[in-house]
């Protein structure tokens, strides 16, 4: 019966349909994707695509891994689901893996990118309480403007962008935000009482790929050290190879107190996030007062282990750091030619360009519409940038071919 159903619609009526009976919190670009494999997607017509989102950084390892999938199925026909109130044989082993493979003492597992930025934060005021001496519920949390956590209300809270904020207040309470990329500014505020922790992108994505100034990030690492203050670095996003190291913080050697994974963390197969800490910071949290249905299922452990497991096999943080320059290199040779672009920007496999355009312009969905047309699917993060961030198993014959597709849209546009 299901099968049958699914051939009956056009790709014009599954659209209706979402509009018909979904929530319209998102805005698609207009295509219905039926098969991913590797770097390509594939519509219902059978047109063949380049995915320059990866699900925005979810599917490193390219769509529907052979080795993930084949551990996806081994494990859906063993076992999925215990919850925590039982052991199961696949959650210590995963707990040793990533411990040792992101170098932790301790990981709790949750299962979104916002799941696991929620649990930092709660994470980051219980150490507060309970070790820095914090006077209860005085902790303070800095963020920086333009940031992106996810969208529960714990996070919007400190989210400086109306859409995300608007008509969802009051607001929870205890957050400061301060400019990215401006150290004077963390200097100010974070020796001052009752600062527990300072969360931040590495590269801020959403914000359209903003990487901050050499050192930034080690000057961060230096005063939250000396302030007692956690270093919480969201690497949902950067992290698992995206931008050329095992985690963005690498390319400034500095080690997060908390860091935060998701996404990769699966290869975009099932939902795994996870946050990492150290026992003195981990174990501010006793049982029973932090969990989830799906943390640390088994699925998700077999899952995520094979995933992480295929980035070190296929070297794709080498992969991305190396097309990475080739990529930026090319495209710096079209924003030179082109009025359309001002700048290309980005570390590793996570890039950006940026449209001689107002951010309310829809010059950047118009110019999507062209890629997809010409094989490329790229989507805007704002009106007037574009971010570029294919699976990292792409070859550098295929970087070439993809970079002729951009440089033909953008000439022609
Ligand atoms: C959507 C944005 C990107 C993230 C960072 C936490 C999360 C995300 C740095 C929350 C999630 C996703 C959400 C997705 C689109 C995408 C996104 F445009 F929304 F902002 F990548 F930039 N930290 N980012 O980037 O993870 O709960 O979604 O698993 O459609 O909202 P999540």
């Amino acid at each position: 019966m299901k099968e049958d159903l699914m051939t009956m619609y056009n790709p014009q009526q599954l659209m209706n349909l979402e509009h018909q009976f979904g929530a319209h919190n998102y805005h698609p670009l207009p295509v219905v994707l039926s098969k991913g494999e590797g770097v390509f997607l594939w519509d219902m017509n059978g047109k063949r695509y380049y995915d320059f989102l990866s699900a925005y950084s979810a599917v490193n390892q390219g769509h529907c891994h052979p080795r993930i999938i084949s551990a996806l199925q081994k494990q859906a026909s063993l076992l999925t689901l215990t919850s925590r109130a039982f052991y199961n044989d696949k959650l210590g082993i995963y707990e040793e893996y990533i411990t040792q493979y992101f170098g932790y003492d301790k990981v709790l597992p949750v299962n979104t990118g916002v799941e696991a930025v929620e649990t930092a934060l709660k994470l980051c005021r219980k150490w507060a309480y309970s070790s820095k001496g914090i006077e209860e519920n005085r902790a303070r949390i800095i963020f920086v403007s333009n940031n992106f956590h996810g969208r529960t209300l714990g996070v919007i809270s400190a989210s400086t962008d109306p859409t995300s904020t608007t008509g969802f207040g009051p607001y929870v309470p205890g957050y400061e935000i301060i400019p990215y990329n401006d150290i004077g500014s963390l200097m100010d505020v974070i020796g001052q009482e009752n600062v527990a922790g300072f969360i931040f992108e590495p590269i801020q994505g959403e914000a359209g790929v903003i990487v901050p100034d050499d050192g930034y990030i080690s000057k961060v690492r230096d005063l939250c050290t000396r302030h007692n203050v956690l270093m919480i670095a969201d690497e949902v996003q950067t992290g698992v190879a995206r931008t050329g190291k095992l985690i963005c913080c690498d390319h400034a050697n500095v080690r997060p107190d908390v860091l935060i994974l998701g996404k990769a963390l699966s290869g975009g197969v099932f939902p795994v996030s996870a946050v990492l800490a150290d026992d003195e910071i981990m174990l501010s949290i006793k049982p029973g007062e932090h969990g989830s249905t799906f943390g640390g299922n088994p699925l998700a452990c077999v899952v995520a282990m094979e995933a992480l497991e295929v980035v070190k096999d296929e070297q794709l943080a080498d992969n991305a750091e190396k097309l990475g320059r080739i990529f930026r290199r090319r495209m710096k040779e079209i924003v030179d030619q082109s009025p359309l672009i001002r700048e290309v920007r980005g570390k590793g496999l996570l890039n950006a360009i940026e449209i001689n355009d107002t951010s309310d312009s829809s010059t950047g969905w118009d110019l999507c519409i062209k890629l997809r047309d010409n094989g490329l699917l790229a989507k805007p993060t704002h009106g007037n940038i574009i971010r570029f961030a294919p699976p990292l198993v792409i070859t550098e014959e295929q970087l070439e071919e993809c970079v002729e597709i951009i440089a033909r849209t953008i000439n022609n546009f």
